[in-house]
């Protein structure tokens, strides 16, 4: 039988039985937890919930929900399901989850007590299934009456596994489709790269929303059979509590996290020394870690970070070594099956060893393409090889770094952000005649969102109107974190607005 992602986690989950799988902390506090076994039979049952309620193979099923138990029960049953997972940031608002609902035509909402109410106002037709996340999970929760015998689907390795919805360059967000080819190279290549064993404890505190918390993190270890210490939310105290436990049950091995969180840890810290000695191994990845970044987390955790990097589109491409060399900077090796070049995006040739250009890809971790977006996705290969849109190089002992960005994209507090998105959503407000959104770099975000605005002739000054504006349209984190009113935007001769120069008007 082919294997999927999850028959990989159901065997393991068979095999292992009451050992603990995962123990979920709300702001800190042990609140519940659950053996291999009972995630087992329970997403049996919500698989036959889920076909009850309509949900087939091939069809796609929106988590829009808390970060909770019952979000991975739920996205476990859909797999069984051989449905296709498409977890969403519950902090998005009305027109993102609009175009989402269009975008994914999904046959069934999962959605939490808060959620619930935006989704009913946007289709009231649409199948939603309604889960107060807020308590603490009850075994019999879900489907209680559903069958905890379930036959899985036969897998197909080309099959779409889930959705993972990525900024685009041109606005509107894509949904990168990985297979269960993608997922299951995935796990197996981080497994064994990062020697993950059912010994290890995973301190999960990153959103589930995209591949690194969703993949690297959780799929890995319930493939491997971790014990996973699940906060509800990052909050640098409660994390670094857990991390610093070096016995009992919140006792941890392994820890993965954006660069932010590292450094919000940092600053709880205040220097303050602890043992982390029990922690085998720390990774940084989602967002670029400076060197002196690097030195922090060495110092404090007495550790060095593995850096390594990913995509939505392709999951895990390289990793500094988990025994070896690391190097601060770097993103490290390419992991197994990674093909990798350096190309010069002009000519598609190779550059010259050291050389920078882009980072193409081959291998079969790689997406097939996006959901529904023909033309985004033939742009985006040549000849079968994927390319990343980063600038890179390779020094002479085959380490990876990435130098810069083709693609217009802002990564602030490890989360990819579309300028163009939020030009459009300003450029929709009465009072503004256009705007340009570039990053700026900034100690705690890596990159912040900022909009320099032109306001329409003889309107008044308008900040708060268009802060709101914003608020209204965008998630929480695209809003900028500030706007600067220009009389017009620099262009060159062709009226291309000039990016460097805008950014310049930023800098203090
Ligand atoms: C929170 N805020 C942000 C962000 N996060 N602003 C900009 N960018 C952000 N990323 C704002 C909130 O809106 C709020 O604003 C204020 O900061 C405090 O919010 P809080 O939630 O307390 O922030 P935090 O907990 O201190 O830190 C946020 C975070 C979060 C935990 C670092 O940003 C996060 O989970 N980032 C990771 C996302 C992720 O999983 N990235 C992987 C995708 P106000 O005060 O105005 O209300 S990339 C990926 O998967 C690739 C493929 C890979 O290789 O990993």
């Amino acid at each position: 039988m082919n294997e999927t992602l999850i028959s990989l986690i159901d065997r393991t989950a068979l095999r292992l039985g009451e050992k603990k799988a995962i123990l979920f902390l709300r702001k800190g506090r042990l609140e519940s937890q659950m053996t291999y076994s009972s995630l087992q039979q329970i997403s049996n049952r919500v698989a036959n919930g889920l076909k009850t309620n309509g949900l087939r193979k091939g069809d796609r099923a929106i988590l829009f929900m808390p970060k909770s138990i019952e979000q991975i029960l739920f996205h476990l049953g859909v797999q069984k399901v051989g449905a296709i997972s498409v977890i969403l940031n519950p902090g998005f608002k009305k027109d993102e989850m609009d175009y989402f609902l269009r975008d994914t035509d999904a046959t069934i909402i999962i959605a939490g007590k808060k959620e619930e109410a935006l989704i009913q106002s946007l289709d009231k037709e649409r199948p939603m299934i309604s889960i107060d996340t807020g308590n603490p999970f009850e075994e019999d929760e879900l489907f209680p009456e559903s069958s905890t015998q379930f036959s899985l689907e036969q897998g197909n390795p080309n099959d779409p596994a889930i959705l993972i919805y990525t900024s685009g360059t041109t606005g509107q967000p894509k949904g990168a489709i990985l297979t269960q080819q993608n997922l299951t190279q995935d796990a197996k290549n981080i497994i064994r790269i990062w020697e993950i064993t059912e010994k290890d404890v995973l301190c999960h505190a990153l959103p589930l929303f995209h591949v690194h918390g969703l993949c690297f993190a959780l799929h890995t270890s319930l493939i491997a059979g971790a014990k996973i210490v699940m906060c509800d939310e990052f909050a640098a105290e409660t994390v670094m509590d857990i991390l610093s436990s070096q016995e009992g049950e919140l006792a941890c091995t392994l820890f993965m996290a954006v660069p932010t969180m590292y450094l919000r840890m940092i600053d709880k810290m205040e220097g303050a020394k602890s043992d982390f000695s029990h922690l085998r191994l720390l990774v940084s990845g989602s967002a670029p870690l400076a060197p002196k970044d690097f030195e922090r987390i060495k110092k404090t955790f007495g550790k060095e970070p593995v850096e390594r990097e990913g995509m939505s589109e392709t999951g895990m491409n390289f990793s500094n070594p988990l025994r070896g060399l690391k190097k601060p900077g770097s993103i490290g090796l390419p992991l197994p099956q990674v093909e990798a070049r350096i190309v010069n995006p002009e000519t598609f040739q190779d550059v010259k060893p050291g050389e920078v250009g882009e980072i193409w890809l081959m291998g079969p971790h790689v997406t097939p393409g996006y959901w529904k977006k023909p033309k985004e996705t033939e742009v985006v290969f040549v000849n079968g090889w994927f390319r990343t849109g980063d600038l890179g190089k390779k020094d002479k002992d085959g380490y990876y770094y990435i130098t810069d960005r083709l693609k217009h994209i802002i990564i602030s507090g490890g989360e990819n952000i579309s300028p163009k998105e939020i030009e459009s959503v300003i450029n929709q407000h009465p009072k503004v005649s256009e705007s340009c959104v570039v990053g700026m770099p900034d100690e705690k975000w890596g990159e912040k969102v900022v909009a320099a605005v032109i306001l329409k002739p003889g309107v008044a000054f308008a900040e708060k109107e268009i802060r709101d504006h914003c608020k209204q349209h965008l998630h929480d984190w695209k809003c900028p974190k500030e706007i600067l009113f220009l009389n017009e935007l620099p262009r060159n001769r062709m009226g291309k607005i000039l990016k460097e120069d805008v950014m310049k008007s930023f800098e203090k």
